[in-house]
């Protein structure tokens, strides 16, 4: 893969203002704030306030605060450990109930899909929460290549386990990290494989060179360093649910009133701020996945 080289990508977020830059990419905001975002339109007090209220967090935070357990378990210890993954040369098997099945190298992926910025929340099961600015592609875009057949129900995606290059294999986990969506989830326009943060590409200790992003759901969903996506007729086995089945179930949406077995999940604490916030419903992408589930129990479908 030709390396892409940090200069040549234009760091446009640092040039534009937040109001510009909400107006290109938001999915934070809801329309209402995509409106006030519009050229010429100055928004409101009220409006600005909730401008700011999901303002991307800082690019330290994104990349020193990590969860990544191929590494290490400490949070803050990740970037360190990780930070010279061999990421070139990169290849995506995708693979299983599908027309085309396809390797793709991480050239292909840049070149085949059309990268765009996307700014999501992201809540991870702790309690803790950001809002990165990614960039990335929607998933659909790929499996609109490689068509799955009518059997295929479901994705099964896999992220490299290299004892080699990753300290943190040597604990008593069920690696590969493996995770799952059903495939009208990973067909929804806000599922992304996401390739950068912040326009640079992304770096090891958030998933590099290419990682999933699911921004209604639990940050696990979201997984890694990918190496492999299946189409399967079964709801796949996924990491967490190996691990704990009562306190991470297969589908892990974001939901205030859904409680872990150990914990409320009601409030979230944004890194940067002290204070707790409400916790959104499908982590406030409520319009554009609710339908996803609808005539389905949230409270056993967890
Ligand atoms: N392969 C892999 N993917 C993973 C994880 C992991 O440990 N391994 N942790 C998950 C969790 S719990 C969260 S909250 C997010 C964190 O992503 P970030 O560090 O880029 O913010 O990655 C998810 N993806
Ligand atoms: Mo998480």
């Amino acid at each position: 893969m030709e390396k892409i080289n940090r200069s040549d990508i234009t760091p446009s977020w640092l040039y534009m203002n937040r109001r510009q830059f909400l107006q290109k990419v938001s999915l934070v905001g809801g329309a209402a704030i995509l409106a006030a975002c519009a050229p010429g339109v100055i928004p409101t007090e009220e409006e600005e306030k909730i401008i700011q209220y999901d303002a991307p967090t800082d690019i330290t935070s994104i990349k020193t605060y990590n969860n990544y357990y191929e590494f290490s378990v400490y949070k803050d210890r990740v970037f360190e450990l990780a930070e010279n993954l061999k990421t070139d040369p990169w290849t995506v098997e995708v693979s299983g109930l599908v027309e085309n099945p396809t390797n793709f190298s991480m050239q292909d992926i840049l070149n085949q899909f059309t990268q765009e910025e996307r700014i999501y929340r992201l809540r991870c099961v702790e309690g803790w929460s950001m809002v990165i600015p990614w960039v990335g592609f929607p998933l659909a875009k790929l499996l609109e290549v490689v068509k799955p057949t009518a059997e295929a129900k479901f994705v099964r995606f896999e992220t490299l386990a290299d004892p080699e290059q990753m300290p943190g294999l040597t604990a008593n986990f069920p690696w590969p990290y493996q995770e799952g969506l059903r495939l009208d989830e990973a067909m929804n326009d806000l599922t992304i494989l996401a390739t950068g943060i912040y326009n640079e590409p992304l770096d090891p200790a958030n998933g590099a060179p290419v990682r999933l992003v699911v921004p209604w759901k639990y940050g696990f969903k979201s997984a890694k360093s990918l190496i492999k996506i299946e189409l399967v007729s079964e709801m796949p086995a996924t990491f967490w649910n190996l691990i704990a089945p009562r306190e991470y179930g297969f589908y892990s949406n974001v939901n205030p009133d859904v409680s872990h077995p150990r914990w409320s999940q009601a409030t979230e604490r944004r890194i940067g701020e002290t204070q707790r916030r409400p916790t959104l419903m499908f982590n406030g992408y409520e319009e554009e996945v609710a339908a996803l589930y609808e005539g389905m129990s949230l409270q056993s479908n967890y």
